[in-house]
């Protein structure tokens, strides 16, 4: 640390140091919001980063505060700040700093660090721990700052890593010693970077378009996955242009759902099986063939050879999984600008045999599901609780839907119709619990809309503590805890006979909504779609922070939700 004559003459205006020029740096990036822990030593980074009007967003664990800024990332194309402390809040924002590479979120988790000198050593300082080679493999660039003349480039090197191509996460390493380091103003303020153009285009190559299209053209059942890359973009205009343009049927990924409305004539949302099973040319538009699309082959892809297309930022993503026979390696806005500008007026949109089969098994799943939404049952099932809530984005599309758990998400995502772009955010790649709370957070607090949290009672329990910062900050946030007593279901029980509760069991009938009265907040506790429909119309309508405990049957539920089929089965029977 640099002494307190410099640190004062800093206040003078003479000097600038470490502190400052970060704060400047970020400024000067338009990056104004900070999600994180204080703590040695970035506690009063944290104050003076909010006194030279950046907001800092304090929350109670850093795994929350990293979701936040990966979520953020997500909603504004901007990198997402993250701060924590030294070595065990490093380690807590990292789960958020793999998640976010993992799902492609542009994100920026800055630690405080120990002395290098005494870290290289091993001479066991304070919260020793060697970050910067522990985050590397976790994330798309890592950088260590040790002199302040290098914050600028620091800080300009991680936003570019971070937005450029596909997008991630990335790791600022800065010792506690670096905040106090002092330089001229003048200096300092020439050593900062404006980022240009952080995530150039990447223009496809024409012949890469044009081979796409004449596969797509020639198809004759064709099929347009649109993945959360698709969402990321933020080329929701022409994406649907293309579609409709098209003709084609698009199936949305989960948190692609809303980029054209649910309902609109295309979707293959409510026919997936169908969709995946009988298509002959597939385009993926920012989503990978990973777990979650069966790595493109298998019993749902059916049995005929299909062709691929993929748009995707990433050459490597090509071939994956499964021949790509036409890849446009390009950013989602310039490539689906050039399949419109290159599909010309004689484009023949695919046979009605295929939309109309597509169609028909559409209507005919929504038309089975319908009266279950309906159902008032007391205690509710996962349809009855979701009829309202589907109801109610219905009135409020512009409200952001944050969604975990097991059956709690899949039947939320399959029964919820979303209407507009981004206004889904759940799970991920990963399935990772524990983004409720940090995600509804960031979502308030970048978009200014209502956030609704609608949380398996297990997957809550994760970032639950959450609500104190909810409460402090006020947001307009609802939180609908689905307790069903557990894990999937309440109803297990112990294999031995034994005193100890099943794995899967939670304490009966706990009171979640209590605790949000705890902090100040509107605790509900319902017990039918129709107490949880009023619940939540009133947090929507007050804008307060609410928590509604809805009582969900616990036999309701299935192991896994909808993958229980990724569960390892033994062959010893006991
Ligand atoms: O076409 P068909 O006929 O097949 O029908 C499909 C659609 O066409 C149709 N559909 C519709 N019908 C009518 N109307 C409409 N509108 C409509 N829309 C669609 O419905 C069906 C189904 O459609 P879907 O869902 O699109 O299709 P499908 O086949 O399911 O899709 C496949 C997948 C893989 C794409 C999809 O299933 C998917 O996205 N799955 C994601 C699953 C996931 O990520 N799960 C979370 C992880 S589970 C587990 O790991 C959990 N853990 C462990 C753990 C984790 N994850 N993380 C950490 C940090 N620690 C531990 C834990 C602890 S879950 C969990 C907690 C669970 O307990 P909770 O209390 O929180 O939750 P509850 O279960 O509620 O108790
Ligand atoms: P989903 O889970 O919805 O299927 P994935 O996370 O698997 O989506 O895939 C998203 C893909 O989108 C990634 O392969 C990523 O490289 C890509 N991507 C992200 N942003 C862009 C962009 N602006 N242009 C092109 N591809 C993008
Ligand atoms: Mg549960």
């Amino acid at each position: 640390m640099s002494n307190n004559a410099e640190t004062n003459e800093a206040d003078t205006g003479d000097l600038t140091d470490g502190f400052h020029l970060l704060i400047d740096a970020l400024k000067l990036n338009d990056l104004n919001t900070i999600y994180g822990v204080p703590g040695i030593p970035i506690t009063d980074f944290g104050r003076m980063a909010q006194a030279e009007g950046i907001r800092v967003i304090s929350f109670r664990h850093e795994q929350h505060a990293g979701n936040a800024a990966t979520i953020a990332g997500f909603l504004t194309q901007k990198p997402g700040i993250c701060l924590t402390v030294s070595a065990p809040g490093f380690l807590n924002g990292l789960t958020a700093l793999a998640n976010a590479t993992t799902n492609c979120f542009p994100m920026i988790l800055i630690s405080g660090s120990s002395e290098r000198e005494i870290v290289d050593l091993q001479q066991g300082d304070y919260e020793e721990m060697d970050q910067l080679a522990i985050a590397k493999p976790l994330c798309k660039a890592a950088f260590r700052v040790l002199h302040a003349e290098d914050i600028g480039i620091a800080v300009a090197r991680a936003i570019r890593a971070a937005c450029s191509g596909r997008p991630g996460g990335v790791y600022l390493d800065l010792p506690a010693k670096l905040f106090g380091q002092t330089m001229n103003v003048e200096d300092g303020a020439k050593s900062l970077i404006k980022v240009a153009d952080p995530a150039p285009c990447q223009i496809p190559a024409p012949e890469a378009v044009a081979r796409a299209l004449e596969i797509l053209g020639n198809a004759k059942r064709p099929l347009i996955i649109l993945g959360k890359g698709a969402a990321y973009a933020q080329a929701d205009d022409d994406i649907r242009k293309f579609v409709e343009q098209s003709g084609i049927p698009y199936l949305p990924m989960s948190m692609a759902k809303g980029l054209l409305p649910d309902d609109h004539v295309l979707s293959a949302g409510a026919a997936r099986s169908l969709a995946l099973k009988e298509a002959d040319v597939v385009m993926l538009i920012g989503a990978r063939l990973n777990w979650l699309l069966s790595h493109g082959k298998g019993k749902s892809w059916g049995v005929e050879p299909k062709k691929f297309i993929q748009i995707d930022i990433e050459p490597k993503e090509m071939d994956s999984n499964v021949e790509i026979t036409a890849p446009i390696v390009g950013d989602i806005a310039s490539s689906v600008a050039a399949l419109l500008a290159q599909m010309g007026d004689d484009w023949s949109t695919p046979p009605a045999e295929w939309t109309g089969a597509i169609r028909t098994k559409v209507e005919t799943n929504i038309e089975r599901m319908a009266p279950k939404l309906r159902n008032n049952n007391v205690p509710m099932d996962y349809h009855g609780a979701l009829g309202v809530i589907k109801s109610i984005i219905k009135e409020r599309p512009d409200a952001i839907l944050v969604n975990e758990g097991a059956n709690t998400l899949d039947f939320a995502r399959s029964i919820v119709d979303m209407y507009q772009p981004r206004k889904r955010l759940d799970v991920g790649t990963w399935g990772v619990m524990g983004i409720g709370m940090g995600f509804a957070i960031a979502a308030a607090i970048e978009t200014g809309k209502p956030v609704l949290a609608v949380e398996g009672d297990s997957a809550f329990g994760f970032s639950g503590m959450e609500i104190e910062t909810i409460c402090r900050y006020n947001l307009p946030i609802c939180v609908v805890v689905f307790n069903n007593n557990g894990i999937y279901r309440g109803t297990d029980t112990n294999p031995s006979g034994g005193d100890d509760v099943a794995t899967t069991v939670f304490v009966k009938d706990a009171r979640y909504d209590q605790m949000m009265e705890a902090f100040g907040g509107v605790g509900v506790y319902a017990t039918s779609p129709d107490e949880l429909s009023q619940a939540i119309k009133e947090a929507f309508a007050s804008g307060k922070p609410t928590l509604v405990n809805a009582v969900i049957d616990e036999n309701a539920g299935t192991e896994s939700g909808r993958i229980g089929n990724l569960n390892p089965q033994s062959v010893v029977k006991k």
